[in-house]
């Protein structure tokens, strides 16, 4: 349906005046947008799992606020921006996309990548949580790091280290578990990526995850985020792993 042709549709909605028809107009409206090859954005912002403030007092909620609803939404608009047109990326689910990053346009890797670690990111994370791992995840660290606290250790550091914007990874690489770090926006699952696999746990250190609240203090933010980490979903992403 054409822009146009919609605005009408809703002037005669306006005009129709009864409840009665301006739900059959609705209806018939509605029918002829999914009944049309009418291209909606492909990617959508997914609301928080959670309250802004859920994560307070080790994620402050200003933070929060402007890293889903801006930050998040931004890679979002211009993830479809990027592939609006383009017959070869339209359609494909960011796992697809990921497998042949190295040879799409830059936009695709740093927005598909920030949409995808975002979404994973406030999806491992809850109020409440914290504590260790239980479980086949938890002998599966326990098999790669030796304990949980070395895990931590290594992970810690690999977050702490990471030079300016990046992330901090657990993947599943290979049947067993690593850590890694990207820089930018990159993933475990672009073929660019210097360690592959499947990340389970994902840590977003760019400055604006954490400098409202801790500035220039990123190991304060790294040891404080352990408690909202959600190990029943890092599981269930354990789980899931190729
Ligand atoms: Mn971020």
């Amino acid at each position: 349906m054409k822009r146009r042709n919609f605005l009408t549709s809703l002037g005669i909605l306006a005009a129709a005046g009864s409840a009665t028809k301006i739900e059959a107009i609705t209806k018939q409206i509605n029918n002829k947008i999914n009944g049309s090859n009418l291209v909606m954005s492909k990617f959508e912002l997914a609301p928080l799992p959670y309250a802004h403030n859920a994560l307070e007092p080790y994620v402050d909620a200003q933070t929060m606020e402007i890293h889903h609803g801006k930050h998040h939404a931004a890679y979002v608009a211009n993830l479809n921006k990027a592939v609006e047109g383009n017959a070869e990326l339209e359609g494909k689910s960011l796992e697809e996309l990921f497998k042949n990053i190295s040879k799409l346009p830059v936009a695709v890797r740093n927005n598909g990548g920030g949409h995808y670690n975002h979404t994973m990111f406030w999806n491992v994370m809850g109020p409440n949580k914290g504590g260790k791992p239980s479980g086949a995840l938890a002998e599966a660290i326990n098999a790669a790091f030796g304990s949980f606290e070395k895990f931590q250790e290594t992970f810690n550091a690999t977050a702490t280290t990471r030079f300016g914007s990046g992330w901090a990874w657990l993947s599943v690489s290979g049947g067993k578990l690593v850590v890694s770090s990207t820089p930018n926006q990159d993933n475990p699952l672009m073929d660019l990526a210097e360690v592959k696999g499947f990340p389970i746990l994902g840590l977003d250190v760019w400055e604006h995850a954490y400098y409202l609240k801790y500035q220039n203090r990123r190991p304060e933010y790294i040891t404080n985020w352990w408690n909202v980490v959600d190990w029943d979903a890092v599981a269930k992403r354990f789980a899931e792993a190729k």
